[in-house]
């Protein structure tokens, strides 16, 4: 863009933009959603100008009282929710709450253990990012490609040959389609005398919607997850753990890795725990019922659907091996300019050094259940990706279709009052 034409006029005229061009697209990126109005309203409040180091009741800033009302229910409706009796709200960030995680239970110089990127672990996770920058050592769970899972007896193997021991296993993924061994590799880590943490950022709102493994309740000892990808809040991020880990994990936060954490959005996470408290199990119910059958059709008309002796899925994802078609990136392409919107994604048997043009692209349908779609729907959408891949149609119909097909969809679901998914906000 020609930045010596840039003004307040024509920032709102690219906000206004965007916005219909997602209004006008079937967007699946798995790790977006959309927060509901009333979630959305509290972005804009003076919360968003304040600063609240520190802990409810104990300050280092004047002119919390208010905050301490909001941080206090935030605290107690996610214990409430998740049905923990730890729990962190203030992470700005995924990866934030990962890094306040790894001060928690590790120390600089020690091992752990996480999926790799391929096989679906966030970066975060690895050497080359967060777990790297905090000095931590991290060797990759033996993955099984084709039935997709950790292979434990290797894991058993390579731990136990270890020396010195990890302190600290991770699990929860970016590409997660089926529940993974929480009890399994809690006991190993029981065993060692070594944590367990399980980013939960993709599955949040499942397990807050009881349609996914609770792993807290499986034995992980510490629990992340950001806040808006199936959980439909504002982006932020928490921590769950147990009470024996509170005052580590509070220390860890702040003043470890945060000084504010932006109270505006706090605000709006507040509303979307309430939501979820109200309608998480149905819309849950549905992404997973929605997800599921995207995997059938897609199957059924041909494409490579990953975990098809597994029904597909039990999460909001599917992936599907696009190699054939030229890989990820030239089909994520195609498929942005009829207005799908995805993104290509590694599969577990590729080279991490692929992610340029990787295999696979991953779909997430939680926004689009989010906004109404149901099971038929699935059927509608797999026939359109089908068609653009195969050029049965061209691309300019294709997109019209796409278009035509979103009209029904424009309304958030699953809250308290239905307002409209992709206007702009009027403040005024
Ligand atoms: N990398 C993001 C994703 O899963 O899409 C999460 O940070």
């Amino acid at each position: 863009m020609d930045i010596s034409k840039i003004s307040i006029n024509e920032i709102d005229n690219i906000i206004k933009k965007h916005h219909e061009f997602f209004k006008d697209s079937i967007p699946l990126i798995a790790s977006e959603n959309l927060t509901s109005v009333a979630v959305r309203r509290c972005y804009v409040s003076d919360f968003g100008h304040r600063y609240a180091e520190g802990k409810v009741g104990e300050r280092f800033y004047q002119g919390c009282k208010y905050v301490d009302d909001i941080e206090g229910a935030a605290i107690q409706l996610t214990k409430k929710l998740f049905g923990v009796e730890h729990a962190n709200v203030q992470p700005i960030s995924g990866v934030v709450a990962n890094i306040a995680a790894f001060f928690a239970l590790t120390k600089p110089g020690d091992n752990i253990v996480s999926i790799s990127v391929p096989a679906g672990g966030h970066i975060s996770h690895d050497r080359f990012s967060a777990a790297g920058i905090r000095g931590l050592k991290v060797s990759h769970y033996p993955y099984d490609a084709e039935k997709l899972e950790i292979d434990i007896d290797a894991t058993r193997k390579m731990v136990l040959g270890m020396e010195p021991k990890p302190r600290l296993f991770i699990l929860g993924s970016s590409l997660i389609l089926f529940p993974q061994p929480v009890r399994e590799i809690s006991e190993l880590a029981q065993e060692i005398g070594a944590s367990l943490m399980y980013d939960a950022s993709h599955v949040l709102g499942l397990i807050a919607g009881k349609k996914f493994q609770d792993p807290m309740k499986e034995g992980a000892d510490l629990l992340t997850g950001s806040t808006h990808k199936t959980f439909f809040g504002p982006q932020r991020a928490i921590i769950l753990s147990k009470p024996e880990l509170a005052k580590k994990v509070d220390y860890s936060v702040f003043p470890g890795v945060l000084s504010n954490h932006h109270i505006n959005t706090l605000t709006g996470y507040v509303i979307s725990v309430l939501e979820m408290m109200e309608f998480g199990q149905q819309y849950a119910s549905q992404i997973v019922k929605n997800a599921k059958r995207l995997g059938e059709k897609m199957h059924e008309l041909g494409f490579s659907v990953l975990g098809a002796d597994r029904g597909f899925t039990e999460s909001h994802q599917i992936a599907i091996d696009v190699t054939e078609f030229g890989g990820g990136d030239p089909v994520a392409n195609k498929l942005e300019r009829i207005n799908i919107i995805l993104n290509k994604n590694l599969l577990p048997y590729d080279d991490i050094n692929s992610s340029g043009n990787p295999s696979g692209i991953r779909i997430g349908v939680q926004e689009i259940t989010r906004v109404g779609m149901k099971e038929e729907d699935m059927d509608i959408l797999a026939d359109i990706i089908w068609k653009a891949v195969k050029d049965i149609k061209s691309e300019k119909d294709l997109k019209e279709e796409v278009i035509e097909f979103k009209k029904n969809y424009q309304t958030i679901k699953y809250t308290f009052e239905e307002s409209p998914a992709y206007a702009v906000l009027n403040v005024h």
